[in-house]
């Protein structure tokens, strides 16, 4: 690299990644962490040759057509790249990375205490001692469902798919999987792969899930697929929230039609949630916190880096998505 290309950063970064990133490139940075407008990023862009957004920035095909012709990259701080028209990028050459696997552990961390969460009442239990409503102790109080030994759904076995089975073994559960192909058994050990995901949710107890969101995994969870699922059973969600159908998990949970959820992450979220969830005791509600360890968000800044250093070096991204 001659002259240091410009990096335009949509959101504030961990401290140690902003000083890697100024070693190799110019910044624009975002000290006050302000969630700017989409007119906003295009007019950065402009003094920019890069972007490195997180996923609270959306690139739709309309906003990839309008940036500047100097930005060659968009190297996103997320695994996730639904926010970001993959196909109207690749039409105006612009290449787009993620940052797979180094938050693996941290969301499958989360996933499972969803899983806990959801499944022993955790927030009824917090709000019940932190409100003073807490008055009295019986065998029939705040009894939960045991995890232990259960079946466990993984829909989506991926990366974070993969390290939620391991994880969830401690607890002997044992692990079934939908996925788009089975996996190499040196891969996963002892699953029991299910061909369809109808076939899946008839057979677990516990379901996680891990697919992307897509044009074809939007509203996968609906009530008929909700319906497979027996009455003790739990779901929880660390990948997208567009992957579940709202009204159908809310009735589901209000009738008893499912015992309990554990949700990071939403449609509409942050503000804009389906407010039936609010309203509910058996929901454990978590702000979308998947990746968000130190440890976790100064790798996703750093294999940021790395891939626009590839990139601006006219090598090959490790973790080109488009
Ligand atoms: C982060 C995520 O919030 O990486 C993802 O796809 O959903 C989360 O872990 C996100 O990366 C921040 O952009």
């Amino acid at each position: 690299m001659n002259e240091k290309p410009v990096v335009l950063v949509t959101r504030k970064l961990p401290i140690a990644v902003e000083k890697k990133l100024a070693e190799h490139f110019e910044t624009i940075l975002n000290p006050d962490d302000r969630l700017y407008s989409t007119d906003e990023i295009l007019q950065m862009a402009e003094n920019a040759d890069a972007i490195l957004p997180c996923h609270t920035e959306k690139f739709s095909a309309q906003t990839i057509a309008l940036l500047p012709s100097r930005i060659k990259a968009i190297a996103n701080f997320s695994v996730g790249v639904d926010h970001v028209d993959l196909e109207a990028a690749k039409l105006r050459q612009i290449i787009v990375t993620n940052t797979p696997d180094v938050l693996s552990d941290a969301t499958a961390e989360i996933a499972m205490l969803l899983i806990l969460g959801a499944a022993r009442r955790a927030s009824e239990g917090d709000r019940l001692v932190r409100s003073q409503q807490w008055k009295d102790w019986s065998p029939a109080f705040m009894v939960g469902k045991q995890i232990t030994g259960k079946r466990l759904g993984i829909l989506g076995m991926g990366r974070v798919g993969q390290v939620v089975a391991r994880r969830a073994r401690g607890f002997d559960m044992t692990i079934h999987y939908h996925n788009r192909k089975p996996l190499d058994s040196m891969r996963i050990k002892d699953a029991e792969y299910h061909a369809t995901v109808d076939e899946l949710l008839s057979n677990i107890d516990v379901l996680s899930i891990h697919c992307p969101a897509s044009d074809e995994t939007r509203g996968l969870l609906s009530s008929d697929r909700i319906a497979l699922l027996h009455s003790n059973a739990i779901v929880v969600n660390t990948s997208r929230g567009g992957v579940i159908d709202d009204d159908a998990l809310i009735d589901a949970l209000k009738s008893g039609g499912i015992a309990a959820a554990g949700l990071d992450v939403y449609n509409g979220e942050p503000d804009a949630i389906h407010p039936g969830y609010r309203q509910l005791e058996n929901v454990f509600l978590l702000p979308h916190i998947g990746s968000a360890t130190e440890e976790t968000r100064d790798a996703m800044g750093f294999r940021a880096i790395d891939n626009l250093t590839a990139i601006f070096n006219g090598d090959e991204p490790g973790d080109r998505v488009a």
